[in-house]
């Protein structure tokens, strides 16, 4: 394989989207070289290299062609994506870095609907996406484009509002603010250039697709398993969510039969219960490490 039919994956250093990127591509068994203190890794096993860099630069580096995908907030994508000549094509959502975009206001300010935003000022780090908003709702809104720690404008008095990214509301209601609309729900994609990719880089960019797949279906995916009369298995798969056909293995001792099933959504404490109510016991539930179906 030539150098330049290596995948260049650009990815945060540190932060919040750093860790989840980094343990996302060891989970598709990319073993990574050198440490982590380095700024630039490479795969041994695959023809893939790592660039660590702050998440704001990663649209450039995909427009300058320096990268090939980059993991990064839709947030980041859709706020600079309007800079570059070029279109962005996110190719699969990856369930961490969950946010959304918000306008927020102190706790006092009385809002009713959007047309209470006409005529205040609003700060943001996010000025395109909160202008093109505006924009589209014909709100007459002023923008203070503030870079970081939003939250205090408007205690400063430098605007009535702010726009920023919400994850737990911590930080909101930590600086009496409130959140009043949701522009944009925002997590980590993985994301290409419209540009077409060499062959070679195609081919290993399916491969690296199929097993960010499997370990996403994996992470949703619990494995059950539990005994039950016969005649209460009809019963007890309709409490089953997102279960395909379970394997059931007659036990020697009794009249019960051992289910083994695979559920693609989330298995909670209530599902369990009821499966005990309706005749099931000893139920386990293990986690799937990997999948591929
Ligand atoms: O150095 P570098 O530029 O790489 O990092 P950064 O400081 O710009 O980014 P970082 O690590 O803070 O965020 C990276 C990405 O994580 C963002 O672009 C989002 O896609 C995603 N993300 C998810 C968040 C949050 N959740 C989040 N809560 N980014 C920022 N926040 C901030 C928010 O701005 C606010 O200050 O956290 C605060 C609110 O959090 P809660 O939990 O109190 O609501
Ligand atoms: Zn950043």
């Amino acid at each position: 394989m030539q150098a330049n039919e290596r995948l260049t994956i650009a990815i945060q250093k540190k932060g919040r989207l750093g860790d989840g990127s980094l343990t996302l591509l060891q989970q598709c068994g990319l073993k990574l070289y050198p440490a982590k203190s380095s700024l630039f890794y490479s795969a041994e096993n695959l023809p893939i290299d790592i660039l660590l860099v702050r998440d704001d630069d990663i649209p450039t580096l995909l427009a300058d062609k320096i990268c090939d995908l980059g993991i990064v907030g839709e947030n980041v994508l859709q706020e600079q994506a309007s800079q570059y000549p070029l279109q962005f094509e996110s190719i699969i959502k990856l369930g961490f870095g969950k946010c959304r975009l918000a306008i927020a206001g102190p706790n006092k300010f009385d809002y009713i609907n959007l047309d209470s935003l006409n005529g205040k000022s609003i700060a943001s780090s996010y000025p395109n996406l909160l202008k093109k908003f505006l924009s589209q709702n014909n709100i007459d809104a002023s923008i203070v484009n503030i870079s970081g720690s939003v939250e205090i404008a408007p205690q400063l008095k430098m605007a009535d509002l702010i726009c920023d990214l919400v994850s737990t509301g911590r930080t909101l209601s930590e600086n009496n603010l409130k959140e009043l609309f949701v522009l944009l729900q925002s997590q980590a994609v993985l994301v290409k250039t419209e540009c077409a990719l060499s062959t070679g880089k195609s081919e290993t960019l399916a491969v690296l697709l199929r097993r960010i797949e499997g370990v996403l279906q994996a992470q949703e995916s619990k494995y059950i398993l539990f005994h039950a009369p016969k005649e209460a298995l009809a019963n007890i798969q309709r409490l089953l969510p997102g279960t395909e056909a379970p394997t059931i293995v007659p036990l020697s001792c009794n009249d019960k039969v051992a289910v083994h099933v695979v559920s693609r959504e989330g298995v909670f404490w209530g599902t369990l219960e009821n499966l005990r109510n309706a005749g099931a016991s000893s139920i386990l539930v293990l986690p799937i490490e990997k999948m591929m179906l």
